[in-house]
């Protein structure tokens, strides 16, 4: 069975700027991202709400309530991807949340508050941190802020925000009252294969881990490869390769279990066979939901990283890229997840995001909630990433239960 939302999910995957990766590729601010948010905003007003975006492109549509001025119910995602990715990582959101109110609608339920769904902007890191939009609307990103964050090419968020239409300098604008929202709701793929390997088929998330990232830079000499005795090298990629190994063993062995550590990236200049590398970058992501752990873990890996270039006469640099507080989500929220997962029949279980998350953001300000559905073989960020219709389906009815709970 092709429910709509399959079909949505595929006609949304066909704005693509990297087709024949067998992959997506939808960065924020680029014409087809625009494109596609532009499809998105018709099926919301399909749905009879009024449509509007933000200063930094967040996309709002908004199902009035029985009381206008009572505080929201906000619910979404992002339809931006990460590069050569899957089609659900954040759609499901987006998409799941017109399902879902379309249901309540067809079943005559009338909010007493307003219901308004939301896609973010931007919460892959195009540009080096991700979850821009997210952070403009919780008051977490400064006009500076805007320059210095500059993607691979070196374009500034300003500079894309420019090109795409927006205006950098009312960012200010984009800014929510949290008095406003009484509850963030966010349905996800879960990115991993706990529900998979469990059998699970609902995850009632209770906390999001936090990225806390950063650049190391180190400098050696980049001299011949033929003429220089390994002696005499100051080889700035033998070392920065000893610090991504001390990444993962420091994060396997971290006091909490939880940790996560990845180098993702690596740049090393000149990046030719005959030279040896005088320049290496790496950009580091260590991940908790217990952010004493991933303290241990960061100092460890910098003491680490000074000990390796001290000993092979290499200069080292840490340039801080984000570091985010994990957060816990609202119990009340959690209740009403339960609630409507038990409603709809659902095995569900209680877990932790390793993935971050715009609620993530949010809920540094107000409540959240999230709802997570099973990713085939807890494969993401990735062409083969895939949902079967039938979690789709549980993860739009309990969805629609939780959004039928807190907004009445
Ligand atoms: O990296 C993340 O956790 C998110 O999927 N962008
Ligand atoms: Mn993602
Ligand atoms: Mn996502």
């Amino acid at each position: 069975m092709v429910s709509r939302l399959d079909e949505t999910i595929a006609e949304l995957a066909a704005y693509n700027d990297d087709p024949d990766s067998g992959g997506m590729t939808r960065e924020v601010y680029t014409p087809t991202y625009a494109a596609a948010l532009d499809r998105v905003a018709g099926w919301m007003e399909e749905l009879g709400l009024a449509v509007r975006l933000d200063a930094v492109g967040n996309l709002f549509a908004r199902w009035e309530g029985a009381e206008p001025g009572a505080a929201r119910v906000l619910t979404g995602s992002h339809v931006d991807t990460t590069l050569n990715a899957g089609r659900y990582d954040g759609v499901v959101g987006v998409l799941g949340a017109i399902e879902a109110v379309r249901r309540l609608q067809v079943d005559g339920v009338a909010p007493r508050r307003p219901v308004e769904l939301v896609a973010w902007a931007g919460e892959e890191p195009r540009f080096g941190t991700g979850c821009v939009g997210s952070r403009a609307a919780a008051g977490a990103l400064a006009r500076a802020d805007l320059d210095a964050l500059r993607d691979r090419e070196g374009i500034s968020m300003a500079a894309a925000l420019r090109e795409g239409g927006f205006d950098p300098d009312r960012l200010e604008e984009a800014e929510l009252d949290p008095a406003s929202v009484h509850a963030l709701l966010e349905l996800h793929i879960e990115q991993g294969a706990v529900l998979e390997s469990s059998g699970d088929e609902i995850g009632v998330v209770t906390a999001i881990a936090a990225p806390h990232d950063f650049t190391l830079v180190l400098g050696g000499a980049a001299t011949h490869a033929g003429a220089t005795p390994m002696r005499l090298r100051r080889d700035a990629l033998t070392g920065a390769a000893e610090i991504v190994l001390a990444v993962e063993r420091i994060a396997r062995a971290s006091a909490s279990g939880t940790t996560v550590g990845t180098v993702g990236v690596v740049r090393a200049r000149p990046g030719a066979i005959n030279v040896v590398p005088g320049d290496v970058q790496l950009d580091v992501d260590v991940r908790d939901s217990d952010a004493a752990a991933r303290r241990a873990v960061v100092d460890e890996i910098l003491a680490c990283a000074a000990d390796v270039t001290a000993r092979r006469g290499l200069e080292l640099g840490v340039v801080p890229i984000v570091e985010d507080v994990p957060v816990g989500c609202s119990p009340e929220v959690i209740a009403a997840v339960e609630a409507a997962a038990a409603e709809a029949g659902a095995r569900a279980r209680r877990m932790i995001s390793g993935a971050y998350h715009d609620a993530m953001i949010l809920g540094a300000r107000v409540p959240i909630g999230m709802v997570f559905v099973p990713s085939a073989g807890g494969i993401s960020h990735h062409p083969d990433e895939f949902t079967a219709s039938e979690d789709l389906e549980r993860g739009v009815r309990v969805l629609a239960g939780t959004l039928a709970r807190l907004a009445a």
